[in-house]
């Protein structure tokens, strides 16, 4: 998503972007990537939310595999730091050549390995921390202007100062696509529906305790807008939990009802929720709930309401037993991995 809310921000401010989703498994991506970058380039920006990092304790080189085949993440970060590094020196030696202005920046969830590690920041100009829908642009504007972005060493590690969390923003910003983006006939998209997550379980590592939600409005035109231009009727919500409450689950759904087509989405969803008003679940499926993961955490009593999630586990179970039996396969439904 972030890619994609991101170049909206800046196409919104006034520079020309190019989005380049699923990019560990281009082939030739260096080649591909020259393509789109001249003098005229400010920036270019990395999203490590969904990369996968080199990690110690998953070493066993068989079940790596598995699970890179799974999500499909290719070859940059996962094996090894010296593959990242080395796949940096490719991109500043590209840049060096064709896009002398241009400044590499790394942002999203996983930016603060960097700070951990500070020699993994070898080759990039600036870590972004936080949300970065302002910091984005007023970096951009600098490098335009021939100025130095407002930045902060952090371990040794130039960071833009601009940070503030997405949970603390003022508004859920809007995502347009554009065709320029290479989005696909008919392609499954990313959306935000709200950042961070009104409730506050203790284990857990999301942006809690405040929920920032898109205008329904400013959602319901995205729709509407991505089923024009593209003919996009399926969608992932990038919600940390989307039945976050009734009132957010009767908004949402019902606007989306009122679409003169019909979507479909895989989300985020809190069990005890669906467990206290049932009818929130039918109507999510109603309104086009394909998959949905709910975070069950445990059937053990005292360790769920240590957690944070204190609905009775007889209970939870019931409800997943109705759920399961009246909704057939027209819903995906899973725990968590
Ligand atoms: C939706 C979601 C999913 C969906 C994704 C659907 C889709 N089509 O994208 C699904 C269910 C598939 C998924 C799967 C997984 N997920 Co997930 N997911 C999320 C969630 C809730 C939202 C992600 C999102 O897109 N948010 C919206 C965007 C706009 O936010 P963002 O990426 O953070 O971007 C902002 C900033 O970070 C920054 N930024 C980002 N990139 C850049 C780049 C630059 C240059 C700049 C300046 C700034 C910047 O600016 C952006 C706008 O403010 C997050 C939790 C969260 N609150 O972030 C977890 C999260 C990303 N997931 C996580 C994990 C662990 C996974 C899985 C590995 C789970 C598993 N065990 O299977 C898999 C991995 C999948 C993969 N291929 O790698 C973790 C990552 C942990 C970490 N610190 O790295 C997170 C952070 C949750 C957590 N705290 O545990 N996930
Ligand atoms: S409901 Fe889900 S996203 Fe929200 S704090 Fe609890 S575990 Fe985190």
């Amino acid at each position: 998503m972030a890619p994609y809310v991101l170049a909206s921000q800046l196409e919104a401010n006034g520079f020309s972007t190019v989005v380049v989703d699923f990019f560990t498994k281009k082939e030739n991506f260096f080649e591909y990537l020259s393509h789109f970058i001249d003098q005229s380039t400010l920036l270019v920006g990395i999203s490590t939310t969904f990369l996968s990092p080199f990690c110690r304790f998953f070493d066993v080189k068989a079940s790596r595999q598995v699970a890179f085949n799974n999500y499909q993440s290719g070859f940059l970060w996962a094996n090894s730091e010296e593959e990242w590094l080395n796949w940096i020196q490719s991109l500043r030696s590209l840049l060096s050549q064709k896009a002398p202005r241009a400044k590499i920046v790394v942002g999203g969830t996983k930016a603060t390995k960097f700070l951990a590690k500070s020699e993994l920041s070898k080759g990039i100009d600036y870590l972004a921390l936080g949300a970065g829908d302002a910091s984005i642009v007023s970096t951009t504007r600098a490098i335009f202007n021939g100025t130095e972005p407002v930045t902060k060493l952090l371990y040794g590690v130039p960071t833009l100062a601009e940070a503030v969390l997405k949970n603390q923003m003022s508004h859920c910003p809007t995502t347009i696509y554009q065709s320029k983006w290479a989005i696909q006939e008919r392609e499954s998209l990313p959306i935000e529906i709200s950042r961070g997550c009104i409730f506050n379980c203790k284990f857990c590592y999301y942006e809690r305790k405040n929920s920032v939600r898109k205008n329904v409005s400013v959602l319901m035109e995205e729709f509407q807008r991505n089923y024009d231009l593209f003919g996009t009727t399926s969608y992932s919500f990038t919600d940390d939990c989307f039945n976050d409450s009734r009132e957010k689950v009767e908004t949402i759904c019902g606007a989306i009802l009122k679409l003169p087509f019909k979507i479909d989405f895989t989300s985020y969803a809190r069990v005890d929720v669906a467990v206290k008003f049932p009818h929130t679940a039918d109507l999510m499926v109603e309104a086009g709930a394909s998959s949905l993961f709910w975070g069950l955490e445990s059937f053990h009593p005292e360790a769920a309401r240590k957690a944070g999630k204190g609905t009775p586990p007889d209970r939870v179970k019931e409800f997943l037993v109705t759920f399961k039996k009246s909704m057939g396969t027209s819903v995906l439904a899973a725990g968590p991995s």
